[in-house]
């Protein structure tokens, strides 16, 4: 059982509306290793925020270097999709590098699953 995890958006120099933006990211194995279909959730559900992702293994210093992803809106505000292509299961540091109506950097810790917890 995975739990997603909200952390604090680090640096927001917004005077006008210096909002606290969190995150919850939820992951799940495709039929392809390592790659992952994730959902992540903005609160508040800022329009007009786009967030592109990239991810490192805190274990792993400089071992990993994924490409940054743009992340989709779904119809539900605040709900964006990406699919995320690691190279192994385990804990990574997912970044989401929000511009446009919030701007800062989100880091959530997450444990992605390995095939074995692929739902059958
Ligand atoms: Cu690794």
């Amino acid at each position: 059982m995975i739990t997603p995890i909200a952390v604090l958006l680090l640096a927001l120099p917004c005077p006008a509306g210096a909002q606290q933006v969190k995150a919850k990211l939820d992951c799940k194995l495709t039929d392809t290793d390592f790659v992952y279909d994730c959902r992540i959730r903005l609160e508040p559900p800022n329009a007009g925020v786009r967030i592109s992702v990239d991810a490192d293994m805190p274990s792993m210093p400089m071992a990993h270097n994924t490409d940054p992803v743009q992340a989709k809106p779904t119809k539900v505000p605040g709900e964006y999709r990406v699919q995320l292509d690691l190279e192994m299961p385990g804990e990574w540091a997912v970044k989401l590098h929000l511009s446009g109506a919030a701007r800062g950097v989100l880091v959530l810790n997450y444990v992605f699953p390995e095939a074995d917890d692929r739902p059958r």
